[in-house]
This record gives C-alpha cells, sequence and structure tokens, in this order.
C-alpha cells in the first residue's frame, strides 16, 4: 500500500502495478456463445451485406432505447458522416470542440465547417448560449455530444434549432444505454449515433448506429451504407460501403446480454473511486444525473484551481504506477489539425473548454479492476497530492 511520498514509483520505488492498467479495456461477454456464433457464420456462409444477425442486433437494440430504427454500421464515424449526408447538412455546423476528433473530422470530411461551441463546465456538454452566438446565415445544424454518457441540453438545443431552422442530431457515442429525462438516448434530434468501438460500454469490435424514429431517413441511411442499393443491379442512390459484418454483429449479440453486469460493476467502481477521491483537496468525480439510466464507463476526475499540484503531475505519478489514465480530450479540437490553422483564434471563443480540457482525467474502470485497485489508485493520487 501506499502510504508516504516514498512509496510512489515517481520517486524511485517499484511500481504499485506489474501489469498496466488501462482505460478501455474492453467489456467482454461470454466467449462460448460467441464460438457458437462463429459456427453459424461458417455453417450459412453469410458474412455481411445486412445478415441475419446483424438485423437481430439492429432488432435488439432498437427495442433496448426504445426507438424505431437503429441502422448498423462499420463503425461510429461512418455512421456519423451518412448521418450528417443523410440530413443534407452543408456550410457551417455547430459542435463542442471538447470532444473526439471524429465529430468534427466527420464534418470536414464532407467539405462542411465545423463551428466549435463552449461547454457548461458542470456537464461538459454544449452551452445553449454559447451555441446561439455561433449561428451564422451558413448554419444548417448543431451535432450535441452526450460526453461521458451524460445527456447534453436536448431541450434547449431543440428550441434554437427549431428557432433557426437548424437541423439537430447527437453524437452519441458515449451514451448506449442513457436517457435524459426518462426517456432513451436515441429519441432525440434527427438522429443520433452510437459507437461500438472495443473501448466503449457496448462494443462490436469496431462499429456503429444511427438511432432515429423518422421512416424515411432510416431507409435513405440503409440505402446510403450499401451503395445505394435498392434490390439486384439497382442503385437509387449515392451511398458508401458502411455495412456491419456478421462476426461484429455476433460480437454485440453476445454482449448485449452482459450489459447489466457491466453496468452493475462499472458503477460500484464509479462509487469506489467517489469515496476514495472527494474528500480529497482539489479534486473531484464528474457527477452524473442520478435520476438518469446511465452506464459509467468513464470515470472522470477532475483537478481544480485550489489542487496543490496539477493535472499532468498527477497523470506522471499514475503513469509511473503503471496507471495508464488518459487526458481525454485534451487539447481540444479547435488546438488538432486541421483546425487550429482554419481556426487560429478559436480558443478566444472557447475559454470553459481550454479550462476543462486542462483539467480533467480519465482513470481506469471495468472488469480488470478490483475494489483493492481502486483504494490503491486513489491513494495513489492522494500522496501525489498531499503536502507531507
Ligand atoms: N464520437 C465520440 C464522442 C467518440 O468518443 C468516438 C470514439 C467517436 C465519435 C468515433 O467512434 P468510432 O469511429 O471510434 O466508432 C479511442 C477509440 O479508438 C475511439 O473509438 C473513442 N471514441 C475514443 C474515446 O477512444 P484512442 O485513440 O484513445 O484509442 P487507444 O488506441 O489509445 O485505446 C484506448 C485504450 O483502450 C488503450 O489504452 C488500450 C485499450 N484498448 C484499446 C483497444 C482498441 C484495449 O484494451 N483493447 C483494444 O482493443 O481512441
Amino acid at each position: 500500500s501506499i502510504s508516504s511520498k516514498s512509496d510512489l514509483a515517481i520517486n524511485g520505488a517499484p511500481p504499485a502495478f506489474p501489469e498496466k492498467l488501462h482505460v478501455g479495456r474492453p467489456n467482454m461477454g461470454d466467449k462460448a456463445s460467441f464460438q457458437k456464433y462463429v459456427d453459424k457464420i461458417f455453417e450459412s456462409k453469410w458474412l455481411s451485406n445486412n445478415g441475419p444477425l446483424v438485423q437481430e442486433l439492429e432488432q435488439r437494440i432498437a427495442n433496448h432505447h426504445q426507438v424505431k430504427h437503429c441502422v448498423a454500421m462499420c463503425n461510429g464515424t461512418i455512421a456519423l458522416e451518412i448521418a450528417i449526408r443523410a440530413l443534407e447538412l452543408t456550410g457551417e455546423v455547430i459542435l463542442p470542440s471538447y470532444t473526439f476528433i471524429a465529430t468534427a473530422h466527420a464534418l470536414h470530411w464532407q467539405e462542411i465547417t465545423p463551428v466549435f461551441a463552449d461547454i457548461d463546465p458542470v456537464t461538459h456538454c454544449l452551452d445553449p448560449d454559447a451555441v446561439r452566438k455561433m449561428i451564422t446565415p451558413k448554419t444548417t445544424g448543431i451535432i450535441g455530444v452526450h460526453l461521458w454518457g451524460h445527456a447534453a441540453p436536448v431541450d434547449e438545443l431543440q428550441e434554437i434549432a427549431d428557432e433557426h431552422n437548424l437541423k439537430l442530431m447527437f453524437d452519441a457515442a458515449h451514451a448506449f444505454g442513457c436517457s435524459y429525462k426518462g426517456t432513451m438516448i436515441g429519441n432525440f434530434g434527427e438522429a443520433e449515433v452510437l459507437s461500438f468501438h472495443a473501448t466503449k460500454f457496448f462494443n462490436t469490435f469496431e462499429g456503429g448506429a444511427v438511432l432515429t424514429n423518422n421512416d424515411k431517413l432510416a431507409e435513405k441511411m440503409r440505402l446510403m451504407r450499401n451503395f445505394g442499393f435498392a434490390g439486384l443491379d439497382n442503385v437509387i442512390h449515392p451511398g458508401t460501403n458502411g455495412k456491419m459484418t456478421e462476426i461484429n454483429a455476433a460480437m454485440g449479440l453476445v454482449n448485449l446480454d452482459n450489459l447489466n453486469e457491466v453496468v452493475l460493476r462499472n458503477e460500484e467502481n464509479y462509487r469506489a473511486y467517489q469515496q476514495g477521491l472527494n474528500d480529497l483537496p482539489g479534486v473531484s468525480v464528474f457527477a452524473f444525473d442520478e435520476n438518469e439510466q446511465n452506464n459509467f464507463q468513464y470515470v472522470v476526475m477532475e483537478v481544480g484551481e485550489d489542487c496543490p499540484v496539477n493535472r499532468d503531475q498527477i497523470i506522471e505519478a499514475l503513469h509511473a504506477e503503471n496507471v495508464l489514465a488518459r487526458k481525454y480530450f485534451w487539447p481540444g479540437c479547435h488546438k488538432m489539425l486541421p483546425y487550429r490553422d482554419l481556426y487560429p483564434h478559436a480558443e478566444l471563443l472557447l475559454p470553459i473548454t481550454q479550462n476543462v480540457a486542462d483539467r480533467v482525467v480519465v482513470l481506469p474502470t471495468g472488469n480488470a479492476l478490483s475494489a483493492k485497485s481502486i483504494e490503491t489508485v486513489c491513494q495513489i493520487i492522494h500522496m501525489k497530492i498531499c503536502k507531507v
């Protein structure tokens, strides 16, 4: 156990963990069930192109989110691109800079200008007043991001969208199984995009989907993900290859059976971190809304201005102990290429984004962590912070 500064690896002690603790270790379902699906795939010789397992997965994910349509795709980024294109967004689209780079790239890839608006310091999601400030005659849409699974301010954003005749959609990559005012994510805006990447709460190795209640939009996206084919030899729409394969769907079906256990484990870990960290000076654990459904996939610690050491010093101490905490989503999309060059002064409009991006530490969670190891991670942080 870590009970004095000299027990820290940055001070020469051996690392507290012999093996690396990662953020984003995959949540894995039952291996034997997966193997049964593999056998089925080998028997049927149906590997891709809207196969039976993909269809079953879509149905189950739609039911889980109580939404009409789930259109599965090969990953979350292509799902974003297809949704953006299906909604016919052009010109400028407003989004947060404090998100994974894919949200911005999905727009830029289609020659749409991503316009970054500032966030709320408490929820880390778009600040509706900041969004209003960024609207120009070229604005056609808003992409809210449900960061860490915490819903963006859906009602306020919808009001702005209605007022200015803009299309609203959401990047719900983090928000599988989460809710907003008691309604499951997937039911808001024109469409909401999930990611099923290996590191996500629910994974299909790689994968993603668009959820929507709009029949026409769902139909259009189904065409777009399969080159625009409507039956044999008949292309009726521009399209790309956004299809999910059967092996990905098999992983998804197995992982769906495991969701309750993953949430329970994640929540336990989250509470253990809360308990271990919230009494320490200058740090706090990002608070989820206790009235909503959460997946607790991200344990986010914020290092306050009153903390005796800064975020990077804490990260350095953790990495020395083999705790590979991450600084998602530092430094913000507006500081990465090509956006840094396109908007050299964007940072002036994003003071909260910059502040939050400099203060966040995402901590390892999931199955690989025992209560004891969380206690040790908290002790490391405590020792790094304390004066003696
Ligand atoms: N929108 C948002 C808000 C997103 O967060 C994301 C993805 C997207 C859109 C796009 O969705 P996708 O197109 O990815 O479906 C990771 C993921 O690659 C990315 O999916 C995710 N967000 C982002 C938050 O995290 P990196 O660059 O941090 O990945 P990497 O390789 O450093 O992996 C993170 C950790 O996970 C590693 O320390 C090890 C562990 N890991 C990773 C993989 C892939 C494993 O243990 N096993 C694995 O198979 O981006």
